[in-house]
């Protein structure tokens, strides 16, 4: 049966490549959630538009499901292929097809790296400012399927603000262009940005126009100790009220501890229980004073408890490493993730509940924080204890995220703020949306693809 389905694939699409080796299916079935046994049909690696048409039309036809699949980087099971399904792989389709100087835009292909597009851009002197720490592998539709953030959310905004068109494939094999690159476009519903987010259950993306924009000033980066969990949105108001912000980013002392295990430098003499990182514009002599002054404003009141400024463009990335390393640096303890958010005005209440909720609920696990504290965006992770069962870790985990749930709706938080709801935090989702909306989304899936057969068991069951 299963052979007859990839036989009758290959003859339908005979140039479209192919693998089903174990290891492939292996590889190509997980992301870096870890916690599901790859279990794909096959892989295909389409090259064309045509083929991924052909793709979806076969699997109409043969009722087979489809797991879209870019650099796998994702760490909420998005890309997760366990039940028999077949694999799309973009990475043969990862190249730029189109810089437009008056526009700005530059159109690529869904398999591209994001760090492949930042080079791009630079090289016409404008960039592409949305960034994170998988930027080296990570691929530009799976930053499209999960709405992606990162580091410069607090400037730019989130990946959706990027996108000026898509290039659809729908379950029926029919390709939908979706804005096409327009800045005005007041026609009606804009499916670009239902599609944006869906974690490809909606369609798969097979071709994006991204917006450029200028490069900013040049900046320098500041790292601050804080003392105290009550000063670190104190500190985030003063360097908002006198610089230009391009991040802001937090992390604890444990978090420190993993980096620092993983080989960064160590920055302060002292330990402190948090960290913060910020980058700002630092074109002239006024915009660098008024970050000594901030400086010296948070040191005075008690803040900050110490703070380093680089100097070069090395000792900007050996600061950004300590925040950039932490994902790598924790991943061998297996971590479970959250990936929580509130408005930011909700921020320092939100914190004190989740800390007295966490150490109340984990006393005997090693417990991570980071995040983009500038967007109102918490990571979690919880570290598996090498004697404990996965299992066992898992259900304990689960326990307290219905807890952590319960706490975001009272504040009208999200489960996820960046890293899409997957396979991972599907339970969850009425905590974040309301009973009437979820039944419209559910629905809105069923018009687009009535057989369930993109990305299904995604976002929702
Ligand atoms: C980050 O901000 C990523 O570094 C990963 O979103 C977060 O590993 C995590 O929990
Ligand atoms: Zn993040």
């Amino acid at each position: 049966m299963r052979q007859d389905l990839i036989s009758n694939l290959a003859r339908t699409a005979p140039a479209l490549r192919l693998l089903s080796a174990p290891a492939d299916l292996e590889h190509y079935g997980r992301d870096w959630t870890r916690r599901w046994t790859p279990a794909p049909l096959a892989i295909a690696l389409p090259a064309t538009i045509d083929e991924v048409q052909a793709i979806a039309r076969w699997a109409s036809e043969y009722n087979v499901a489809l797991v879209p699949s870019g650099g796998r980087t994702g760490l909420s099971g998005g890309a997760v292929a366990a039940n028999s399904e077949l694999v799309v792989s973009f990475e043969r389709m990862n190249r730029m097809l189109d810089f437009n100087a008056v526009d700005r835009t530059l159109t690529v292909q869904p398999g591209i790296a994001l760090e492949a597009v930042h080079k791009a851009a630079q090289e016409h002197g404008l960039i592409y400012p949305v960034d994170f720490g998988a930027r080296g592998s990570c691929s530009i539709g799976g930053n499209i399927a999960t709405n992606a953030g990162g580091i410069r959310v607090i400037r730019y905004g989130n990946t959706r603000e990027w996108i000026a068109g898509l290039k659809l494939v729908t379950a029926k094999g029919d390709l939908l262009e979706l804005n096409r690159g327009l800045i005005k476009n007041s026609s009606g519903y804009d499916l670009r940005h239902l599609v944006i987010g869906a974690e490809g259950t909606l369609g798969f993306v097979v071709e994006a126009t991204l917006r450029l924009t200028d490069p900013p000033p040049s900046s320098q980066v500041m790292l601050f100790a804080v003392p105290a969990m009550a000063a670190l949105m104190r500190v985030f108001d003063a360097c908002r009220s006198r610089l230009t912000l391009s991040a802001f980013e937090f992390f604890t002392d444990r978090a420190l501890h993993h980096v620092l295990a993983h080989g960064a430098q160590k920055p302060f003499a002292e330990t402190s229980p948090y960290y913060v990182v910020t980058e700002f514009d630092a074109a002239d002599q006024v915009q660098q004073q008024a970050a000594l002054d901030v400086f010296e404003q948070c040191l005075k009141a008690g803040w900050v408890s110490d703070g380093v400024m680089s100097q070069s463009d090395a000792q900007a990335a050996a600061l950004w490493r300590l925040r950039d390393g932490i994902t790598e640096s924790l991943a061998a303890h297996r971590p479970y993730k959250n990936d929580v958010s509130v408005r930011v005005s909700t921020v320092p209440e939100f914190l004190g509940e989740m800390q007295a909720l966490l150490s109340r609920e984990y006393p005997q696990f090693d417990v991570v924080w980071f995040g983009h504290i500038g967007d109102g965006n918490l990571h979690i992770n919880v570290l598996k204890p090498v004697e404990l069962g996965d299992a066992d870790f898992l259900a304990q985990c689960e326990r307290v995220t219905k807890l952590l749930a319960d706490v975001l709706a009272t504040h009208g938080g999200s489960i996820s703020a960046e890293h899409g709801i997957g396979l991972v935090k599907k339970a969850y989702l009425a905590s974040t949306r309301g009973a009437a909306e979820i039944t419209l989304m559910r629905s809105l899936r069923a018009v687009f693809d009535p057989q369930g057969l993109m990305n299904p068991g995604k976002l929702f069951d």
